[in-house]
C-alpha cells in the first residue's frame, strides 16, 4: 500500500490528525491494533478546552457535541467542608466543556469513515522503518495478510504503551515524574452532586466528582498505586466518596457500570521526532489527569503536524515541520506544570510532614481567596493561549 502519511493508533490524536489532513487534501492510512467497538467503548477524558470545542466546531465536528456536551462555566473545590466555585467564565472569559472521549472518538470515526477515509482496525505485529529515509515504510498484520504500507512521513499517534517511540528512543531524552498514588474511577448511573465539577481534597485523599451526562456521573478516589480492586466493593467505594464530599454536596449513589484504576505519571521525551517519525499525544507525553490536559494536548500536538505537513506538500518547505517539537513542548511543559501542580495540591501525600499538610492548606486558600490565584488557575485549566 502506499500513502502519503502513515498513522499508527487511532485514539483521539490519530483521528483528529487524519481528518485534519483530509482537509488539507492530504492522504492518510490509520493502524490501529483493537477493535472499533473496543476504542469507541474505552472511557478516559471528559473534559475538553474550549478552542478544542470551537476547533470542533470549525472542521464540521460539531453538531453532535453541541446537542450533547455540557457546558461549565467553572470547576468547584472542596476542603475544610466547605464548597468554593471558581468561575472561569468571569475570571477569564472562557469556559469548558464535558465531552467523553469515547463520544468524540466516534465522531471521528463516523466522519473518516464517510470521507472514505482508511482506518485499518486489528492491525497486529505493526513496525516502523526506515525513518531517517525519504520513504519511511510500516509494516503490520491485517485480516490474516502481511501489509506493506510506503509512506512520505509516519506519525506515532499509539499511546503511552505504543511502538513508535520505541522504535526512536536511541534519538530521544525522556522526562519522567511518578507519584504514589493513583485514581479508582467508576462511571455509576446516577446524577452527579453538583452540575459542575467538584475536585475535593481531603485528609482521606482526594476525590473527583465529574459526569457525562446529566444522569450519569465520572467518579474517581485517590489510591495506593498498587490498589487491588477487588478489595473495593461497591458499598466501600460510595462510602469513601461520602467521606470525602464531606457534605459539601449531596451524593445520590446508583448502578456502578465501570470500574478501572489509573496510574498517576508526568512523562515528556524530547525531541517529539526522529526524521519523518513524529510523535504526537500520549506517544510522547503523559500528564497526570488532575488538570484534565491529556486528550486536549493530543490535539494540540496534531494541529501543529497538520500544517506543517500542509505546508510541505504545498510548498516543499519544511520549516514548520522543523520546529514541530518546539512549538509543542512548549505548551507541553506548561500542560506538565499545571497537572503537577493540580495534583500536588488536592491529594495527600502519604508521607506528607506536618509542615506539608499546613502548607498545602494555605495554599488550597490562597487560590480560592486571590484574584491573581484563581485566573492562574482558571487560564490554565480553560487551556493556555497559543498566540503567548
Ligand atoms: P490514546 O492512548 O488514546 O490512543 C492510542 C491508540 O493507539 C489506541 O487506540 C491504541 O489501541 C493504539 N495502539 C497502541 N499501540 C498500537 C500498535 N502497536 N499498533 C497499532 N495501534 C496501537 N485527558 C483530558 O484531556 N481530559 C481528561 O479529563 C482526561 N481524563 C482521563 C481519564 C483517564 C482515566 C485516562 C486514562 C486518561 C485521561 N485523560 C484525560 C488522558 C487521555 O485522554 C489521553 O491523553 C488521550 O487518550 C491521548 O490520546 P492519544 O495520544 O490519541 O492516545
Ligand atoms: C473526567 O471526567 O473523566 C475527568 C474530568 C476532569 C479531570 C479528569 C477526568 O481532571
Amino acid at each position: 500500500m502506499r500513502t502519503q502519511i502513515g498513522i499508527v493508533g487511532a485514539g483521539p490524536a490519530g483521528l483528529m490528525l487524519s481528518h485534519l489532513l483530509q482537509r488539507e487534501g492530504i492522504d492518510s492510512v490509520v493502524l490501529e491494533a483493537r477493535s472499533r467497538d473496543y476504542i469507541e467503548g474505552r472511557i478516559r477524558a471528559g473534559v475538553i478546552e474550549q478552542w478544542v470545542a470551537d476547533l470542533l466546531v470549525d472542521i464540521g465536528l460539531g453538531e453532535h457535541m453541541r446537542r450533547v456536551a455540557l457546558l461549565h462555566r467553572g470547576i468547584n473545590l472542596s476542603f475544610s467542608k466547605t464548597l468554593h466555585h471558581l468561575d472561569f467564565q468571569d475570571l477569564v472569559g472562557k469556559s469548558v466543556t464535558v465531552y467523553g472521549q469515547q463520544e468524540l472518538v466516534k465522531d471521528l470515526i463516523a466522519a473518516r469513515l464517510a470521507a472514505d477515509g482508511s482506518i485499518l482496525f486489528e492491525v497486529g505485529d505493526v513496525s516502523v522503518h526506515d525513518v531517517s529515509s525519504e520513504r519511511p515504510t510500516i509494516f503490520a498484520r491485517h485480516d490474516g495478510q502481511d501489509i506493506e504500507l510506503n509512506c512520505d512521513f509516519v506519525a506515532g499517534c499509539d499511546g503511552f504503551h505504543g511502538i513508535c517511540r520505541a522504535s526512536i528512543a536511541a534519538a530521544l531524552k525522556p522526562f519522567d515524574r511518578d507519584y504514589p498514588f493513583a485514581w479508582l474511577g467508576i462511571l455509576s448511573q446516577s446524577p452527579p452532586p453538583s452540575n459542575e465539577l467538584i475536585y475535593a481534597h481531603h485528609d482521606r485523599g482526594f476525590a473527583l466528582f465529574s459526569m457525562r451526562e446529566p444522569e450519569r456521573s465520572r467518579l474517581y478516589l485517590q489510591c495506593r498505586p498498587d490498589e487491588d480492586l477487588d478489595r473495593w466493593s461497591n458499598e466501600r467505594i460510595w462510602d469513601e466518596l461520602h467521606r470525602r464530599l464531606d457534605g459539601t454536596a449531596t451524593l445520590v449513589e446508583g448502578p456502578v457500570l465501570q470500574k478501572g484504576l489509573t496510574p498517576m505519571r508526568s512523562f515528556v521525551v524530547e525531541p517529539m521526532q526522529s526524521g519523518r517519525l513524529f510523535l504526537a499525544g500520549d506517544a510522547a507525553h503523559i500528564v497526570p489527569p488532575t488538570g484534565a490536559k491529556g486528550m486536549n494536548l493530543a490535539i494540540a500536538d496534531v494541529r501543529v503536524l497538520a500544517r506543517g505537513l500542509a505546508e510541505f506538500y504545498r510548498t516543499g518547505r519544511g520549516d514548520l515541520l522543523a520546529r514541530y517539537s518546539q512549538i509543542c513542548l512548549q505548551r507541553v511543559w506548561q500542560a506538565q506544570r499545571f497537572s503537577w501542580w493540580m495534583t500536588t495540591l488536592l491529594h495527600r501525600a502519604p508521607d506528607a510532614s506536618a509542615f506539608d499538610l499546613r502548607r498545602q492548606e494555605a495554599e488550597l486558600d490562597y487560590v480560592i481567596s486571590s484574584q491573581a490565584a484563581s485566573r492562574s488557575l482558571a487560564e490554565n485549566y480553560v487551556g493556555l493561549p497559543f498566540d503567548r
